[in-house]
């Protein structure tokens, strides 16, 4: 077993991750002054100045906790991490903490429904209002989360790694144990969902991550990481023009090659639902609320295609999607807590989420 010290590994990718590979996908960040000094991008306007580069481009930050909890886990029941940053499987030990605005931890939240793993790992749920000092239990009783005991994400954070001094970020899998942070490497840990707590899955669980379409998957998932998962944030977040184009083409290239696959099938890998399916929801249920304004993505809006619409609407009225989906949590987020590009504050009334339960014709 490796000791606590070996624990705060450095921020880094894991290998079996597809997302975390192409997150360096733009010109490393610049820093402060030097990064100010350069044509291109605005360092006073960027919301998150040391995910900026030069050019203004978004370039987000690795993930910092990348340990996972794992079936081939050396380490007894109880123990901490093996030599691998493995730890063990154990129904009732781990709590996933989650912002209901966040689309990174709505993948996990979404599979851990689809899975059935609700009494495997509980939720722990934020206030999707952060303050100074980040994520908050602010719903809670008392303000504290009732099984981890902090008011605050970022003492979990702390309490693991007592230098990190980057985002404190959800989702994050809390070891309710030792209070230590297992994993934020968000596109592990939905795929260890599936793959590594089989054991506890619910009668009839679908495989979101079949062996056999491996090959064509996460390729798949690369590119929805890339330009619409990312991309909107991309989009967002850019404070040059030619990075914000950039990633403005980029997405909507994307959706319009997306369109088109959905024409002749149900899900995007045909028939079946897989983790692809998951991670693009989450982006598109977002798209007409927050990004289409809040982060001027806006050539279409989802509703004005008629493939991804539909699709969308499809997902939504499965169980596991809509009825995991908070509009209230996500709009409040994003337009409260990017001062930089909302310095008002106002929170849009619309749109009306009732046409999410439209009929879609598809399946
Ligand atoms: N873990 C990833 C992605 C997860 C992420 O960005 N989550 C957002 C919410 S959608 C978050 O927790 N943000 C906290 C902050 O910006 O301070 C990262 O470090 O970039």
């Amino acid at each position: 077993m490796r000791s606590p010290a070996d624990c705060g590994r450095l921020a880094g990718m894991s290998t079996a991750d597809v997302s975390s590979t192409t997150q360096q996908d733009a010109t490393a960040p610049g820093t402060g002054s030097s990064a100010a000094t350069q044509p291109g991008g605005r360092q006073d306007a960027a919301q998150f100045g040391r995910e900026t580069a030069s050019d203004g481009a978004f370039v987000r930050q690795p993930n910092r906790f990348t340990d996972r909890v794992t079936r081939d886990s050396r380490s007894a029941p109880g123990e901490g991490p093996d030599e691998h940053g493995h730890w063990p499987v154990e129904a009732g030990r781990y709590r996933l903490v989650v912002s209901l605005a966040c689309p990174w931890a709505h993948r996990s939240i979404i599979d851990r429904e689809l899975l059935g793993l609700q009494e495997a790992i509980s939720l722990a749920v934020v206030d999707p209002i952060r303050d100074e000092k980040g994520w908050r239990f602010t719903l809670d009783e008392g303000g504290k989360d009732p099984v981890l005991g902090i008011g605050f994400l970022s003492e979990a954070y702390l309490a693991t790694d007592p230098g990190f001094a980057g985002r404190v970020t959800v989702p994050a899998l809390v070891d309710t144990i030792t209070g230590r942070v297992v994993s934020n490497d968000y596109p592990q840990l939905s795929l260890d969902l599936s793959t590594e707590w089989v054991d506890h899955h619910g009668p009839g669980a679908p495989d979101l991550y079949p062996e056999a379409l491996r090959a064509e998957l996460d390729p798949l998932m690369a590119e929805i990481f890339t330009d619409l998962n990312n991309g909107v944030y991309k989009a967002g977040f850019a404070t040059g023009q030619a990075a914000y184009e950039a990633a403005y083409d980029a997405l909507f290239a994307r959706l319009d090659v997306l369109e088109e696959r959905l024409a002749d099938r149900r899900y995007l890998m045909g028939d079946r639902l897989t983790e692809a399916d998951v991670r693009l929801f989450t982006t598109l249920v977002r798209f007409d609320a927050v990004y289409h304004n809040h982060f001027k993505c806006n050539r279409q809006k989802l509703t004005e295609f008629i493939n991804l619409w539909a699709y969308a609407r499809d997902l939504y009225q499965t169980h596991g999607f809509g009825d995991t989906v908070d509009f209230d949590h996500i709009k409040r987020h994003y337009y409260l807590t990017h001062p930089k590009i909302n310095p008002t504050g106002v929170v849009p009334k619309g749109p009306d989420p009732l046409r999410w339960l439209t009929p879609h014709a598809r399946g």
